[in-house]
């Protein structure tokens, strides 16, 4: 799941970056599972169920829509469209995407509300405290003073409230989330610097956690009127953070869906730590649910070197996005490309460590290095080869799956590519989907290698040389040696081409359309991985002349315009 996204504005860089590590992480699962082209249909038995959406009910949303002479369901409605058309975009491959105003999810959230009040874990009481405008929550006394009275997040000043409120018995289950957190098997707070952050708030000497309000007073005023009422008391509404954690519960609580619950993992970002790995899973252990298997907290992109502001003008939007997608970083119109965006997102991005800063110097540079010199050249350099000496047809390596350069150490292709393989699968399972994208860079680093050890091209001349020279045995040898070689180039690249399509669906996708190596649906990664297996390039085959999968990047050009 990724964290369902305020509706009060449109998306950016931070939204799409928490759907596209969600997305990658289902493409990657559903490729170890056999479902290689993920996410085209919805079926019950993929054991994939990718879950984003829209938190609603927020009083921010109520502002907002005010501001734009809207109502709040219109302004959501017009948001939610806006959400749901970036996701598309960018090529999210989400199973459902749930609006936290839809009756699927209002009537769920009334029943486990209900269920927390018979069970006593939600009860009526009076709340005064310090509120954070922006962020919609309350602050503890400590952490109140802590921040000088003023927002961690937006610095705006707290204010003081007082109101009739439902709390929920939080403080009875710290101690069974302080041993769940600590023991980390059934519920894993990752990385662990989050899970260290959030067992220093647990553990003693911190102070004991307090029962948290799960409702607002409903009003006169209309701008109180907006969320979900508590039952059997229309006074009071649910407040939006309890009303979406329920979202993930929600969507598949129903017969069809109840298998996907627990959910594997919760993506989130850093800011809502709390809310995730104490608040929603003390909710589940009181509605005596199961928890989710992993809460998985990421960073924070920054921009060109500061905290992104519309007034800064480092405002990296949804349409900043576009352009940048759109712009070519050469004389060829060749545009930079949805999947080198994705590419650049997923495997740059602040996935578990310090925030992360997205200059277009940076993009360029990675995308010079990982996709035009990298995966591209690779590819292209092997394909054009088999195109020039062997008329596009895949040479027959008779059983050989290594090979040694003269002077040098073997390269053993199938031990290669399978801790290629391994590593993208280890680093998936503490859903470091860098890591795992960079095995297939790994991989085609290791072709690059053993071509400039061969150097087929040398080869290939010299073939020709001793051909013309009538010794036609020898050339034969020759010739049999580099279309060994080249069979190895073209194999591992097909391998890793695996292990980066997540990242790059379409590009990876025009690769197998033109090498005839498209992966059938069905097959597990496992088998598609297999070095020269029966998923594997054929020798005899016919591989068709590829266009060209990324256009080097030339610093002549120069970088699309500023954000904003
Ligand atoms: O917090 N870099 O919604 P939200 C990376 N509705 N990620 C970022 C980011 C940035 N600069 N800015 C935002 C909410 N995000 C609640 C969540 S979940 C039950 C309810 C990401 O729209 C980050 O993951 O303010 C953050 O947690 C998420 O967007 C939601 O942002």
């Amino acid at each position: 799941t990724t964290p369902i996204y305020y509706v009060n504005d449109r998306p950016h860089i931070g939204h799409c970056y928490a759907t596209l590590v969600a997305d990658v992480l289902a493409r990657f699962q559903r490729l170890i599972r056999g479902e290689p082209m993920g996410g085209a249909a919805f079926s019950l038995d993929n054991d994939v169920f990718f879950l984003t959406g829209t938190d609603e009910h927020a009083d921010k949303v109520v502002t907002s829509a005010a501001a734009n002479n809207a109502t709040p369901q219109q302004w959501s409605d017009i948001n939610a469209a806006e959400f749901k058309k970036a996701f598309a975009w960018i090529g999210a491959t989400s199973d459902d995407f749930i609006r936290t105003t839809e009756p699927r999810h209002k009537d769920k959230v009334v029943a486990y509300i209900e269920r927390l009040m018979a069970s006593g874990d939600i009860y009526k009481g009076e709340f005064t405290g310090w509120y954070d405008v922006g962020q919609e929550e309350y602050l503890t006394d400590n952490a109140a003073r802590e921040h000088e009275f003023k927002s961690p997040i937006n610095k705006q000043p707290l204010v003081k409230r007082t109101e009739p409120c439902y709390f929920f018995r939080l403080g009875k289950y710290q101690e069974a989330l302080l041993g769940l957190i600590q023991k980390a098997d059934r519920f894993r707070v990752l990385p662990d610097s989050r899970r260290q952050e959030v067992l220093g708030r647990l553990k003693p000497p911190a102070e004991p956690l307090r029962d948290v309000p799960v409702s607002r007073p409903v009003t006169d005023d209309p701008a109180t009127q907006w969320g979900i009422r508590i039952p059997g008391d229309p006074a009071h509404r649910v407040y939006v953070w309890i009303d979406a954690l329920f979202n993930y519960l929600s969507v598949v609580d129903t017969a069809e869906r109840r298998k996907f619950w627990p959910a594997s993992v919760h993506l989130i970002g850093k800011d809502i730590l709390w809310f995730h790995a104490v608040i929603w899973p003390a909710l589940l252990l009181a509605l005596g649910e199961e928890l989710p298997r992993a809460i998985f907290g990421t960073g924070w992109w920054i921009s060109e070197g500061q905290k992104m502001s519309k007034s800064l003008g480092n405002f990296i939007d949804i349409d900043t996005l576009h352009r940048y997608a759109a712009w070519s970083p050469n004389k060829d119109a060749l545009p930079l490309g949805v999947d080198a965006l994705r590419w650049f997102l997923a495997t740059q991005g602040p996935l578990s460590g310090a925030d992360t800063d997205f200059s277009i110097a940076k993009l360029v540079e990675v995308y010079n290095a990982d996709l035009a010199n990298g995966v591209g050249n690779c590819a292209s350099r092997v394909g054009n080869m088999i195109e020039k000496y062997f008329d596009g047809v895949v040479p027959d390596p008779r059983g050989a799956t290594a090979h040694t350069p003269a002077g040098h150490t073997v390269f053993d292709f199938a031990v290669l590519c399978d801790r290629a393989l391994q590593g993208a699968i280890d680093a998936l399972a503490e859903f470091r989907i860098d890591a795992a994208l960079q095995q297939g860079i790994w991989l085609v680093g290791q072709v690059d290698l053993f071509i400039n050890h061969t150097r087929p091209f040398t080869m290939a001349k010299e073939m020709d040389k001793v051909r013309a020279e009538g010794d036609s045995t020898r050339a034969a040898a020759m010739r049999e040696e580099l279309g060994r070689i080249l069979y190895l180039c073209a194999e591992a690249v097909r391998i890793a081409s695996l292990l980066v399509a997540p990242a790059m669906p379409e590009k990876m996708n025009q690769l197998w359309r033109t090498w005839g190596c498209l992966p059938p649906t069905g097959v597990a990664l496992a088998d598609l991985a297999a070095f020269g297996g029966s998923n594997g390039l054929q020798p005899g085959a016919q591989i068709a002349k590829g266009g060209i999968l990324f256009m080097r990047a030339d610093p002549k050009v120069p970088p699309p315009s500023s954000p904003v």
